[in-house]
């Protein structure tokens, strides 16, 4: 199993990785990420899986074993910008090891056992996180859905077909499953400070994304004087440190990672700055009051600056509980410790369709994530897979 966990790590360390940074550029239906696609088709059917697909890039890899509601297991493919090697693709891969491990062990499931991916987990392309399980399940109609423009302004029609993809959603793709466990690096330093290279998760915080559009008058940057000036770009500058304030003595998060200035000129006023909160809080009403809170001081500010501002909810996921008789079940005694994540995942999209879902994290030592640097060990991810294989031997016999 060692040598088949490696060589399928092997074999996609180099796709969709940059040379400069060491990072990871898999945006949904690129060329990388439908390289990542085919790999993973492959290893199912190398593994006599049958292979079960959508139009979207949901791909499932079943093991047609008993009857029953089937158990699912599986991650993500896709990445963030510049993002690390273990997000998603440890899942994946563990999974797939997962199931080498129970045959190894005689072990015949009493049920189906597919294996899955699901396209843009991460919204890195779309804006919206985990679109290939919402779509999959339900959350999201694809009448909105194909309204979607990523930042060159290709529709997701477009760059699904692009893809080789025909945008069809399939609703009959997730209908048998009872259950779904997904293993995934932790993105934090839980484990690590437990000395534990394996935990479960106990649910995911809500979080969400918010598009402020910060609008001002553009002007020369020398002969405009301070006083007659609508800069927007001040206006974004006092919200971002407004909202890191807010989260900072709240205890949540919340972070402007990505901003767009027009027209991005060095010697002139901007017109116009859009950029992108991202929130995540213990619970939901904390989450509707911390936004609501960076939005009123942002339009103060506004108002002070002469500018005007606009804000867009694009993705919001609610409080995820994981199912707690199925982490049980899948824990059996191995005493797995149990920890909350700020995260979001495939597995909280499962779960508010009402599929008992539940999380397996293997530890990262650095709690480092959406980054080039994100790590976790051979043997920690080994130890993934020898704990998957037994949770789900728990859950298919
Ligand atoms: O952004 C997230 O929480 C996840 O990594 N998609
Ligand atoms: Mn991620
Ligand atoms: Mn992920």
């Amino acid at each position: 199993m060692v040598a088949d966990f490696e060589a399928m790590w092997a074999a996609l360390a180099p796709v969709g990785r940059s040379a400069a940074s060491g990072g990871y550029f898999r945006q949904p239906w690129t060329s990388a990420e439908t390289e990542l696609r085919a790999w993973f088709t492959e290893e199912c059917r190398a593994r006599g899986l049958r292979v079960e697909a959508d139009g979207l890039g949901n791909v499932v890899g079943w093991w047609d074993a008993g009857e029953g509601p089937a158990v699912l297991t599986g991650s993500h493919l896709d990445s963030v910008l510049d993002g690390g090697a273990y997000d998603g693709p440890l899942g994946v891969v563990s999974a797939l090891a997962a199931v080498d491990r129970l045959r190894e062990r005689g072990v015949e499931p009493a049920r189906p056992l597919g294996v899955s991916i699901f396209a843009e987990e991460e919204g890195s392309r779309f804006g919206l996180a985990c679109l290939g399980s919402r779509l999959a399940t339900g959350a999201l109609d694809w009448e909105r859905a194909r309204e979607l423009r990523d930042r060159d302004g290709v529709a997701l029609p477009d760059a699904l077909e692009s893809a080789g993809l025909d945008g069809r959603v399939d609703p009959s793709l997730l209908a048998g499953v009872g259950c779904f466990v997904e293993l995934h690096v932790e993105q934090g330093r839980g484990l690590d400070d437990l000395d534990a290279p394996v935990g479960v998760a106990t649910g995911i915080w809500p979080h969400g994304r918010w598009r402020f559009e910060f609008t001002g008058e553009a002007n020369h940057a020398g002969t405009t004087r301070m006083e007659d000036r609508a800069d927007p770009m001040l206006t974004y500058a006092m919200t971002t440190l407004a909202a890191n304030k807010q989260a900072r003595l709240s205890g949540q998060r919340a972070t402007f990672g990505r901003v767009e200035v027009e027209p991005n000129g060095t010697n002139a006023v901007p017109s116009r700055v859009t950029a992108w909160l991202d929130a995540r809080c213990a619970d939901e009403a904390t989450l509707t009051g911390l936004v609501a809170a960076v939005e009123r001081q942002a339009a103060d500010r506004a108002d002070r600056d002469g500018t005007t501002l606009v804000v867009t909810a694009e993705s919001v996921s609610g409080l995820v509980e994981f199912d707690a008789d199925l982490t049980r079940r899948l824990a059996g005694a191995a005493g797995w410790p149990a920890l909350p994540t700020q995260a979001g995942h495939d597995a909280g999209i499962l779960a508010a369709a009402g599929v008992p879902t539940a999380m397996l994290f293997v530890r990262n030592p650095t709690g480092v994530s959406h980054s080039p640097a994100e790590r976790a060990t051979t043997a920690d991810c080994l130890a993934g897979v020898e704990a998957l294989a037994d949770a789900l031997g728990r859950v298919v016999t």
